[in-house]
């Protein structure tokens, strides 16, 4: 018997809690099989809330043993228990505040779900966000509910961590306290055998805060970078948002077995061992680059998220659109700004634009969900950081700061809404933001088209805006978008002010004296114009403008703005991809070659550079391909896609040669952007040059790489060579490093020649080190599967079967991972009527299979549609 249908939440439905808790105090006996959990709560009625009064708490796979209120045990009789929670009618209760006691027990170690306490190789971990903490023990699970901790611990593992600071500690027991109320998904635990990297940091006001890293014996040794990144965010967010850390210690520890990347855990971040361990014979620039990131993004929740949290998870945006955006302002800070720009847009288009074209588009704000874990997307994540950006963008960065003083110090401690967010930047810029909040209500990309001309002596531009129709949402509103422009004579001279122009309505016009502009500008009245539109892509939007291939190749060549620049290289380099499957015309030569002039410019960043020469991914071709309403075809876009590589490689070999030459950094490793950016923009011509079958370089460079990114560099371009035995002693040299093998694992697939990466991925599952419930190894393998299109839409429809077998089979144990793969289906309409049969039938058998989990049920149905 299937369960009954679950029920999607609305947003509309909101009720305040019945009751607020005034503080918690946990005692954990800790044991793999049967921990007990005893938990004393003191409650008190909500003066908002708005029900009977009932005291009702979560609590999911508990095998209850006592419960007591204000001391006198209660019997079976007082309560109603169901498989979601445990409900103590009004009448039953003493009066408006009473202290709850219950002892349960719950076994970490059948926890394959990875959510509440779960055991990884040996040591316990939670992961309470969204809803864990009701696998833990019978609570209010709600972000609005904000209480102190005090958590004691029993166990004979050596290291016994929580939220706060250490209150006390001895024999086989610790306890902690974190004086700041927090909702229970910011509740953490870890015992382990565990060793530290430990060091020190003292706030702006004096406070001395020790940190440590957590990790395996034997990893101690690869967490500099992880503690140098955790040092610089502390002090940026003190710079920049004059936020400070609030206790006496900050602990990270790292777990094998995660499901997302790391998590904000009120003073206890635990991370996904992926984002925190690095050296440089095993990690990767890239690889540095995300521990930087998301070392930063769990810090900075301390304030966007910790201190100020959500009312309720349909305001995740409001803490992850914030913090996305202030770790990608740190990074940019850090490294070069443009370049990230351009990397935080490729991740958005390739990941959000997708999500936004098809069945699983949703607002940034949702307005329902059933499951929530599901909802932890990169509209939420992403477009959510866009629409901060965008914000920054119209009001102006002062304002912006002010606007932010203002949210920190009227917000402090409280679970808010987008309501109250946008209240705080319309009282301190006095701006109206009706129009602006349809972003965070609208779901779709909206796009926006331009049109220039120039007429007696005038310069005119239009821009127009549609928001198309998603699932739900069949009419938009205008909306709100702030474009940021410049204008370019054939020349190549900057003739207009960089400007940004509010497109508020459907069309918004605006033109110039042309002669004033030149006059200003020095240079003489042109006869046409190029203009540069969204600049630093200012609003997330999808631009459709008639610019030529030569006017592109201008901008590629002059633009001020560096996105745009890169822009152009990369619009080029598309179209020529397009006209090849279309079969049209196009100089491709042309492009190749005002890509080489811009690669070749040594006044350019290397790490802009390597940009310029990459060419767009084989998904974004496919989804170009539909935009001109064609139907794409996976293995053409896979050849197309390696013969303009090639032609590439060929056409400039001398360049990329002297390139390869001239960028190396040496053989001290330093994952700083400058000798990152240069790796960069070797590894890339490396690429070009082996791909037109000459692998002379990439051997050589395999034989006496001395670190990871060179290594896994060299070795994609044997693979995707065909060359077997790289890979074979890659693997025998790396065999006992868990995340150099899931490297291994992936590469195979995604590099392999196309018509080999399927058999690949199904001999790789029979590999002895292919551990598929553990959930970077299941990625690296099914995932890597799924995301190399032309193995994943093998016309015979193995490659569906393949993945839904795996996402089926993983969906019994750790719903939450297999759910989120699913989205490698998601844009099933894009293709041929075959193709569409094949998946559309194993989205049924998906659908079918029997106790299929409420994550897995809820995207299948969405993605069918
Ligand atoms: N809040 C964390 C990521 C995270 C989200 C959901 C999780 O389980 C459903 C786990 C972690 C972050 O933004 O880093
Ligand atoms: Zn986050």
């Amino acid at each position: 018997m299937k369960d009954a249908v679950p029920q999607p939440i609305h947003l509309v439905d909101y009720r305040p809690p019945s009751h607020l808790v005034e503080d918690v105090h946990l005692t954990f006996r800790l044991s793999p099989k049967g921990t007990r959990v005893i938990a004393k709560i003191r409650f008190r009625a909500n003066p908002e809330g708005l029900d009977e009064g009932n005291l009702r708490l979560d609590g999911e796979n508990l095998r209850l043993i006592s419960l007591s209120l204000n001391g006198h045990p209660l019997t079976a009789l007082d309560y109603l228990l169901t498989p979601q929670g445990l409900t103590i009618p009004a009448e039953r209760l003493p009066g408006p505040a009473f202290t709850l006691c219950s002892e349960v027990e719950i076994d970490p170690e059948a926890n394959t779900a990875l959510e509440g306490l779960y055991t990884s190789n040996g040591m316990f971990c939670t992961q309470c966000e969204a809803e864990g903490f009701r696998k833990i023990t019978f609570y209010p699970d709600r972000p609005d509910v904000m209480a102190p901790f005090t958590v004691r611990i029993e166990s004979d593992l050596p290291v016994l961590l929580s939220n706060g600071n250490p209150l006390a500690s001895g024999e086989g027991w610790a306890e902690w306290h974190d004086p700041w109320p927090k909702p229970a998904y910011l509740f953490a635990l870890v015992a382990g055998d565990l060793v530290a990297q430990s060091d020190r940091f003292t706030t702006a006001s004096g406070r001395d805060v020790a940190l440590n890293i957590w990790v395996r014996p034997g990893d101690e040794d690869r967490c500099d970078y992880a503690m140098d990144a955790l040092k610089r965010s502390m002090a940026w967010d003190e710079q920049v948002y004059g936020r400070e850390y609030d206790l006496d210690i900050f602990n990270i520890v790292a777990v094998d077995d995660f499901n997302m990347g790391a998590m904000e855990n009120k003073g206890l971040n635990i991370f996904n061992s992926k984002y925190v361990l690095a050296s440089p014979e095993t990690a990767t620039d890239r690889d540095y680059d995300w521990i930087e990131g998301i070392v930063a993004h769990e810090y900075f929740h301390n304030w966007t998220g910790n201190r100020i949290t959500c009312r309720d998870w349909f305001q995740l945006c409001l803490k992850e659109g914030l913090t996305v955006f202030r770790d990608q302002q740190f990074s940019a800070d850090m490294r070069s700004a443009p370049v990230k720009r351009i990397e935080d847009v490729l991740q958005l288009r390739a990941r959000q634009f997708r999500e936004d074209g098809g069945p699983l588009a949703h607002p940034v704000r949702p307005e329902s969900y059933v499951e929530i874990n599901n909802f932890y997307t990169a509209t939420v994540y992403e477009k959510g950081a866009e629409l901060i950006r965008m914000l920054r963008e119209l009001v102006g960065p002062d304002a912006y700061a002010a606007a932010l003083d203002e949210y920190f110090a009227r917000h402090d401690g409280q679970a808010c809404t987008i309501e109250d967010w946008l209240q705080v930047f319309e009282d301190v810029t006095q701006r109206d933001l009706s129009q602006f909040k349809r972003w965070y209500t609208q779901a779709g990309t909206p796009r926006v088209s331009a049109e220039w001309h120039i007429a007696d002596g005038t310069l005119s531009l239009t821009l127009r805006q549609e928001v198309p129709a998603t699932p739900g949402q069949p009419l938009k509103e205008p909306a709100l978008i702030p474009v940021r422009l410049g204008m370019l004579t054939p020349e190549g001279a900057e003739i207009l002010p960089d400007m940004v122009i509010e497109l508020d309505s459907p069309e918004v016009s605006r033109s110039w004296d042309l002669a004033d502009l030149a006059q200003a500008a020095g240079v003489s009245v042109p006869q046409r114009v190029i203009p540069s539109l969204l600049r630093g892509f200012s609003a997330p939007v999808v631009l459709d403008a008639a610019l030529t291939p030569e006017d592109r190749a201008v901008l590629l060549a002059h633009d001020g703005d560096p996105f745009n620049r890169w822009e152009a290289g990369r619009r080029l380099l598309r179209e020529a991809l397009v006209a090849d499957l279309a079969q049209t015309r196009f100089d491709t030569a042309g492009v190749i070659e005002a890509l080489g002039h811009a690669a070749g410019d040594t006044h350019l960043d290397p790490a802009f550079r390597a940009l310029v020469l990459s060419l767009p991914s084989e998904d974004d071709i496919a989804q170009a391909i539909c935009d001109i309403g064609l139907v794409p075809d996976p293995v053409a876009i896979a050849d197309a896609h390696r013969a303009l590589s090639a032609r590439m490689g060929a056409a400039l070999g001398p360049l990329l040669q002297r390139l390869y030459a001239e960028n190396d950094p040496g053989p001290a490793y330093s994952p700083a952007a400058e000798d990152a950016g240069k790796r960069a923009l070797r590894n890339t011509a490396l690429r070009l040059l082996s791909l037109t079958g000459d692998l002379t370089l990439a051997r050589a460079q395999f034989e006496n790489a001395r670190n990871m990114t060179d290594q896994v560099a060299a070795l994609s371009c044997l693979i995707a060579g065909g060359e077997t035995e790289a890979a074979a002693r890659f693997e025998a040299q790396w065999q006992g490093d868990r995340l150099v093998m899931d490297k291994w694992f992936m590469l195979q697939i995604a590099q392999a020649p196309r018509d080999m990466a399927l058999d690949r991925a199904k001999a790789l599952t029979e590999h002895p080190l292919f551990d598929w419930k553990n959930p970077n190894r299941f990625r690296s393998v099914i995932g890597a599967l799924g995301q190399t299109p032309a193995a994943f839409h093998d016309p015979s429809g193995a490659g569906y079967r393949f993945v839904a077998d795996w996402l089926i089979r993983l969906d019994g144990l750790n719903p939450q991972t297999a759910a989120r793969m699913s989205t490698l289906f998601e844009t099933w309409r894009r293709y041929d009527a075959d193709r569409q049969e094949l998946i559309r039938a194993e989205l049924e058998r998906i659908a079918a299979t029997e106790g299929l989990s409420r994550d897995m049920s809820e995207m299948v149905a969405r993605i069918s549609g």
